[in-house]
C-alpha cells in the first residue's frame, strides 16, 4: 500500500498531527511524519515533495497555523493529492490558517479539512488510497457502520430518561 506523507509546520502542530496518526494506524496504514516549514526550511518542504511519489508516497496531509503556506507550498511540488489541515493559534483562532490553506488559486489545488481536522485528514486520505485498494475500503465501510451503531446507541440511551 502507498504511504500517508504528514508534515506539520512546526512541532507545536503535534496535537493535531496525532488525531490523523491515531486513525491511519487504526486502519493499518503506513505513514511518516516530517516537520518541513514553507517558510523556516523550504528547501527541506521542496525535497520532500518533489520525491515523494517516487518515495512511495500515495498522498500528503499537511498541517500548519497562522500565515499557513505549507500545503500549497507542497502541492506546487506534487501532483499526489494534498490535504491541508489548518492549525488554530492563538491570535485568530485558526481563522488565518484556514484561508491560506483554502484559498488556493486555480491550477493548484488543496483538499482543505476543517481547522484541526487532524482524523477527517486521515480518513480523507484514506479514502483516496481506497480507490485502488477494496480491503481498505471494507475497512472504511465498517468504521461508518461502527460509528453509527454508536450514535443509535446514545440514541437509545436518551430515550429512557427523555421520551415520557
Ligand atoms: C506555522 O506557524 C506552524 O505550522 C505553526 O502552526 C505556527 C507557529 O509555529 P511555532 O512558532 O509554534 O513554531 O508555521
Amino acid at each position: 500500500m502507498k504511504k500517508v506523507g504528514i508534515v506539520m509546520g512546526s512541532d507545536s502542530d503535534m496535537p493535531v498531527i496525532k488525531k490523523a496518526t491515531d486513525m491511519l494506524g487504526a486502519l493499518d496504514i503506513p505513514f511518516e511524519v516530517h516537520i518541513y516549514s514553507a517558510h523556516r526550511t523550504p528547501a527541506e518542504a521542496k525535497e520532500f515533495s518533489q520525491n515523494a511519489r517516487a518515495n512511495g508516497f500515495g498522498v500528503i496531509i499537511a498541517a500548519a497555523g497562522m500565515a499557513a503556506h505549507l500545503a500549497g507550498a507542497i502541492a506546487a511540488n506534487t501532483t499526489l493529492p494534498v490535504i491541508g489541515i489548518p492549525c488554530k493559534s492563538s491570535v485568530l483562532d485558526g481563522m488565518d490558517a484556514l484561508l491560506s490553506t483554502v484559498m488556493m488559486p486555480s491550477g493548484i489545488p488543496v483538499a482543505t479539512v476543517a481547522i484541526n481536522g487532524g482524523a477527517n485528514a486521515a480518513l480523507l486520505a484514506a479514502q483516496i488510497l481506497a480507490v485502488e485498494d477494496g480491503e481498505l475500503a471494507i475497512k472504511l465501510d465498517d468504521k461508518r457502520k461502527h460509528d453509527a451503531a454508536a450514535v443509535l446507541e446514545k440514541d437509545r440511551a436518551l430515550a429512557s430518561e427523555f421520551i415520557k
